[in-house]
């Protein structure tokens, strides 16, 4: 028997949603979670429900197969209707469940209790320290960050909330074992030649993007780093497994320019040529490198860089809190092509009430930038399209909030297909009409995108075959 099987939840329902492969992410949060209970001594499995492409049913027959003593998934809010199912099945086999994850952390107690349920317990934040607890037998209740179901607003239960009464927990990454790649069935993964393990150096973002849940200002989790010393041990360990490529997931892994040319300078030092590395470094930071410092980027190995553009109409690009403007991208983009770097661009369409024109200019303004691959011949600049959803605990969620919307109707999403199954792990938008678009006509704007854009801005190393 073992005592926990941490499930990462699937984006999509796969008994209803094609099963194409789109680039793997390893769950890192559950991998951190399973590591730190088989080091305490629990018996641990993880069961990758995304990578697998499994039906909340055929997670259910898992679950029996394995019969756990505890049952933890993490939870989106993108994909919350699929995890309440889910919960709502596992809650009815002989095992308890704890949910956890960014969806959890910021929605109210009551919320969290219609959605999943009483039987399950819930925590809120980092989950590690908390899980331990649980699986050890400790009274839920008085466990910091862990809210129960029964207290949270069912009827019969002992307290109505409508707010966040237990406030989450979170650790000290420094003193986190690495992950233990044992637990990871999904990496290496494979990518333009090269063999890729995820890695997380921080948490938090301390950034505040309007539209945004990751910030510490959304979750109010401060901002953490880990030190250089247990990051390089921990790359050591991923080199020793056979890593040619980091991907690092964090969204803010560098606090600016400086810390970032000398974490890879140091890196480079220490891997040669052997390491490419993909982070994210957010536009703002990035309009402050000059053309010999992305030159030294490119020479310490990294490959791809990750920021969000968001919009093109430059009012609205700065309050969403993208304080860029189109020249310095642009400067960016020279800048990352004359050293060899691939740059990858997030946009977000549908805003609350952003109109048909400025939706049609951010298309527009991502369609150059991603054909900057096509000229140069290399991929050079991908450009993703995200449908705006409500995310809990941004500040755009709180002024939908105050405007009159529940957070039920706010969390009302649909899934959609795309022509291009490439990017279908994206394919989400509320099905709210927030701007002057409907949702209807998003989700065509977005497929129209990848479609006349799929011959430059694919990534060329996925298929669409479907999975086995
Ligand atoms: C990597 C990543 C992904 C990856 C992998 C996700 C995965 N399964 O882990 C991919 C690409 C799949 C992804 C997709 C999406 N993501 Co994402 N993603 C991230 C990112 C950048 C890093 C996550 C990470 O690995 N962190 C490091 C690990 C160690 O921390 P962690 O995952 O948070 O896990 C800790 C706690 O959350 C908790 N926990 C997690 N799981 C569990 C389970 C249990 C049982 C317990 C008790 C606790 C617990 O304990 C963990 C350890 O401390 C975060 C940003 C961020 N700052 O966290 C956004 C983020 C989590 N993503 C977000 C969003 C919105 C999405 C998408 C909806 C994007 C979209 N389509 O619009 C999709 C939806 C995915 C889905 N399943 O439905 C939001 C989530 C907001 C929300 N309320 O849900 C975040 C916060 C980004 C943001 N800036 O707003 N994402
Ligand atoms: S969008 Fe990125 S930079 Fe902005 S707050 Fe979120 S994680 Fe930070």
């Amino acid at each position: 028997m073992i005592d926990l099987l941490l499930v990462n939840a699937p984006v999509h329902d796969y008994a209803h949603y094609p099963r194409t492969s789109t680039p793997h992410s390893p769950p890192l949060g559950i991998l951190s979670i399973a590591t730190a209970a088989d080091r305490a001594g629990f018996r641990v499995e993880v069961l990758d429900a995304e990578l697998e492409r499994l039906s909340p049913e055929a997670i259910v027959e898992a679950v029996r197969a394995r019969r756990p003593r505890w049952v933890g998934i993490n939870s989106f809010s993108i994909n919350i209707d699929i995890v309440s199912r889910i919960v709502g099945l596992v809650c009815q086999e002989p095992t308890r469940v704890v949910v956890g994850g960014p969806h959890i952390t910021n929605v109210s107690d009551e919320l969290v209790a219609k959605q999943f349920g009483p039987r399950a317990v819930y925590v809120r934040g980092d989950g590690e320290r908390a899980v331990l607890e649980l699986i050890g037998g400790a009274d839920p209740a008085g466990v910091p960050g862990v809210l129960t179901g029964k207290a949270a607003g069912l009827p019969g239960a002992a307290m109505i909330s409508t707010s966040i009464t237990v406030r989450p927990t979170y650790v000290d990454v420094t003193a986190m074992p690495m992950i233990d790649r044992r637990f990871s069935r999904g990496e290496p993964f494979e990518r333009l030649g090269r063999r890729w393990y995820g890695l997380t150096m921080s948490r938090g973002c301390l950034f505040r993007c309007a539209f945004c849940a990751g910030s510490s200002h959304s979750s109010g989790i401060p901002y953490r780093v880990s030190s250089y010393d247990s990051v390089f041990r921990e790359v050591d360990y991923l080199v020793g497994l056979g890593a040619t490529g980091i991907r690092v997931f964090d969204d803010l892994p560098f606090k600016g320019k400086r810390p970032l040319l000398d974490f890879l300078g140091q890196a480079h030092r220490r891997y040669g040529d052997r390491l490419a590395w993909e982070l994210s470094f957010p536009l703002q930071y990035g309009v402050g490198l000059s053309a010999d410092e992305w030159r030294h980027l490119s020479e310490y190995g990294l490959a791809t860089v990750i920021s969000g553009v968001e919009a093109a109409d430059m009012t609205l690009r700065y309050q969403l809190g993208k304080r860029v403007t189109d020249g310095r991208i642009w400067d960016i983009v020279n800048g990352a092509a004359r050293s060899g770097i691939d740059l990858r661009f997030y946009f977000i369409i549908g805003l609350p009430g952003e109109s048909r024109e400025s939706t049609e200019q951010t298309l527009s303004f991502a369609r150059d930038l991603a054909s900057v691959g096509s000229r140069s011949g290399r991929q050079g600049v991908r450009c993703l399209v995200f449908g705006y959803k409500p995310m809990p605990g941004s500040a755009l969620w709180a002024d939908l909030l105050r405007a009159g919307h529940t957070e039920e109707e706010l969390l009302s999403f649909t899934d959609f297909t795309l022509t291009v199954p490439e990017f279908q792990k994206h394919a989400w938008r509320s099905s709210l009409t927030l701007s002057e678009l409907n949702p209807e006509e998003i989700s065509q704007m977005i497929d129209e995108f990848y479609v006349q854009t799929q011959t430059f801005n694919s990534d060329l190393m996925t298929t669409d075959s479907p999975m086995v």
